[in-house]
């Protein structure tokens, strides 16, 4: 009987678990934008690629909105059930609802972000994330 294959599964089994604790790994910092009628606060984010976030959404208005982040969400590194949070590219914030997204900064870039809602971007609802 070969074990090989076993071996070898297990061991990769070992590293993947070992890897979320591994000493090195930077800690995660947090990001905290503030989203009023209309304006995000800031409007401005630096993230470093590879920097590890906890980037936390306040909808501090008495209305809903959204956070849009197109290429952002697509480039970032989320789990799964991170992502799944998400709707595509977005996600929505009732009145004094407050989500915290975990996520790894993508390449270096500048990203865009907005709220969606009708007339919320032309009234100054949008902002700019830049990797370096
Ligand atoms: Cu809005």
């Amino acid at each position: 009987m070969d074990l090989r294959p076993a071996v070898i599964a297990l061991t990769l089994a070992a590293a993947f678990v070992a890897a979320p604790t591994h000493s090195a790994a930077p800690p995660e910092q947090r990001v905290s934008v503030s989203m009023s009628t209309f304006r995000f606060k800031p409007d401005e984010i630096k993230l470093v690629h590879g920097q590890p976030y906890a980037l936390e959404l306040v909808n501090s208005s008495d209305e809903s909105h959204n956070f849009v982040a197109t290429g952002f969400f697509a480039a970032a590194h989320m789990a799964p059930a991170e992502r799944a949070r998400l709707a595509g590219d977005r996600i929505e914030l009732k009145p004094g609802e407050r989500v915290t997204l975990h996520l790894i900064a993508p390449a270096k870039g500048r990203y865009s972000y907005r709220c969606s809602h009708r007339i919320h971007m032309p009234m100054g609802m949008s902002g700019l994330i830049k990797v370096s």
